[in-house]
């Protein structure tokens, strides 16, 4: 499939996937959504692809649906009706459930506005960097929605009820800074250094022990619905296989010999 919407690379065993709709802030049609699901399978596919980078084109992030599609959607149908579930259910749920199972590092270079679903995009990632300046902000209750995109799951995890519920009623937009402090974003970096330090930072976690970095993703997830008794149950199991990688074997030999690992995500 060659893509109208988005920018993808591979270099370094980083992948980076870049929405390319910059003149709306790379809100999403329903062409970008369906070129999202076909790059993130490819990116889970490829072996040579061992973190990945999500980022937007021009000024934006990613500004959610886009609402002239939107309401293009409506107008087709009779009555214009649309039913918003079946566009969940073929658009942003699978990205979204792609992301948290995607067993390999997800990062969200957030260079601009991230809003509606686009925020859902940046909450599902495994880490968050951000421009200085750059603004969050939940969008759904600004055009009468609910949070979707997984916002109204992940949301109140990170910055707990009472916070989430403010800024999905209030819309209130959230710069990086302010989002720092609550915990919505790993580290804020001056705009211009932010694609050089994102980089930086994929480049050395593409040349981790991927497979025990996807397993703690695994673990971290599954954890959100076990007691302590499973949990440890799980990690048990977990560890049978990160201690049967390659690169769990590297890592001890490594550290005994004194020298740096060389990991091969194998
Ligand atoms: O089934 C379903 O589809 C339901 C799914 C819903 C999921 C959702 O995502 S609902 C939420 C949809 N998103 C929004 O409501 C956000 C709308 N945008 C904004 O609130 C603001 O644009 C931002 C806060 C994101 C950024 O503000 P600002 O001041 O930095 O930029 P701007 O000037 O508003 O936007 C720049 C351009 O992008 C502008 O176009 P123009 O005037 O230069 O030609 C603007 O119209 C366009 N744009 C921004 N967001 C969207 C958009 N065009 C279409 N759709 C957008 N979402």
């Amino acid at each position: 499939m060659s893509y109208t919407t988005l920018l993808t690379d591979l270099s370094d065993n980083v992948f980076t996937l870049t929405f390319n709709r910059p003149e709306v802030l790379n809100a999403f049609n329903d062409q970008m959504a369906e070129e999202v699901q076909d790059a993130l399978k490819k990116a889970e596919r490829d072996e040579a692809a061992r973190c990945l980078v999500l980022t937007g084109a021009g000024k934006g992030f990613c500004a959610g649906q886009d609402l002239g599609a939107m309401r293009d959607r409506a107008a087709q149908e009779q009555g214009g009706d649309i039913s918003f579930r079946a566009h969940l259910l073929k658009t942003y749920n699978p990205i979204v459930s792609k992301l948290r199972s995607l067993e390999k590092p997800v990062i969200a270079q957030i260079n601009g506005a991230a809003a509606g679903a686009g925020l859902g995009m940046a909450l599902a990632c495994d880490l968050r960097y951000a421009a200085a300046g750059a603004k969050l902000r939940a969008a759904f209750s600004g055009i009468a929605l609910a949070p979707d995109s997984a916002v109204s799951f992940h949301l109140p995890r990170l910055i707990g009820h009472a916070r989430a519920y403010e800024l999905a009623i209030t819309n209130q937009p959230i710069p990086a800074e302010e989002a720092l402090p609550l915990g919505l974003v790993n580290q804020v970096f001056p705009a211009d250094q932010l694609a050089s330090a994102v980089r930086e930072i994929a480049v050395k976690l593409a040349h981790g022990p991927t497979k025990a970095f996807g397993l703690t993703k695994r673990a971290m997830n599954k954890a959100f619905s076990m007691n302590v008794d499973e949990a440890l149950d799980y990690e048990a199991n977990l560890q049978e296989t990160a201690g049967r990688t390659a690169d769990h074997k590297e890592g001890v030999a490594a550290f005994l010999e004194k020298r740096a690992p060389k990991f091969t995500g194998k």
